[in-house]
């Protein structure tokens, strides 16, 4: 079974297309559960309306906390997470389950692999993104071009939840090192981006940047 899992927070405008998109894309047998994280709008409402089952977190804790607790929260054996901004195409998540060949824990939706929409990435985040993907590859030995995609799937066995410790956006580098530390393997195929049309990004760059940055850092000397 398949568990989608979507962090989301104060994304009325666009959580119903999401919720709608992946119900409409995903084969049988699914779930798709949105983790509410405090939000101050009508995210929660949208989107059990549009038909997904909600958790909601009383208030806001950040990306990585709401994933983890959706992680805790969903049966699948396979877990599938898209951004409920409506930045990832959820008509492509055929696209990744297709990538999930016997050998591979987890599959990356590259942004630079694909194609990125007008207006999707400031130049800015491009630099910071590529300096992360390459200081990532450096300290872990991988060849990826995207390490913090938030579209991706991962088989549920090749996670150990406890073990967990994101609280932001450092979440997505965590995930990717913890597959890489337990022996999967981790491909990527790609997708397209589009731009960010309602809302704002809760990224604040140099404090998100360096949270992920010592993530990957510290995840090298952990067993
Ligand atoms: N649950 C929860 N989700 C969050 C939080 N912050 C961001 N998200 C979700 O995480 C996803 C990505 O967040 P964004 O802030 O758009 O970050 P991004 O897409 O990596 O960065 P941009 O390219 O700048 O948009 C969206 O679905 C957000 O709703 C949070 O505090 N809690
Ligand atoms: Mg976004």
């Amino acid at each position: 079974m398949i568990s989608v899992v979507i962090a989301a927070f104060n994304e009325s405008a666009t959580i119903a297309d999401v919720v709608r998109g992946v119900l409409a894309a995903l084969p049988d047998p699914h779930e798709v559960l949105v983790v509410d994280d405090g939000s101050t709008d009508e995210t929660a409402l949208v989107a059990r309306e549009a038909g997904a089952r909600v958790v909601t977190l009383p208030v806001n804790r950040g990306k990585g906390e709401a994933l983890r607790t959706g992680i805790g929260e969903a049966a699948g054996d396979l877990l599938l997470f898209i951004d409920a901004d409506g930045q990832d195409d959820p008509s492509e998540i055929p696209r990744l389950l297709e990538g999930l060949d016997g050998d591979t824990a987890m599959v990356i939706g590259s942004r630079f692999r694909g194609r990125l929409l007008d207006g999707a990435i400031t130049v800015v985040n491009r630099a910071g993104n590529q300096f992360l993907t390459f200081a990532f590859n450096v300290l872990h030995g991988s060849h990826l071009t995207d390490t913090q995609a938030g579209f991706r799937l991962v088989r549920r066995d090749a996670l150990d939840l406890p073990r967990l410790r994101a609280r932001r956006y450092e979440i997505e580098t965590e995930l990717t090192l913890h597959v890489l530390r337990r022996g999967g393997q981790v491909k990527e195929v790609p997708v397209t981006r589009s731009r960010r049309d309602h809302g704002a990004s809760g990224f604040f760059r140099p404090y998100d940047g360096l949270r992920i940055l010592w993530c990957m850092i510290i995840g090298r000397f952990e067993p």
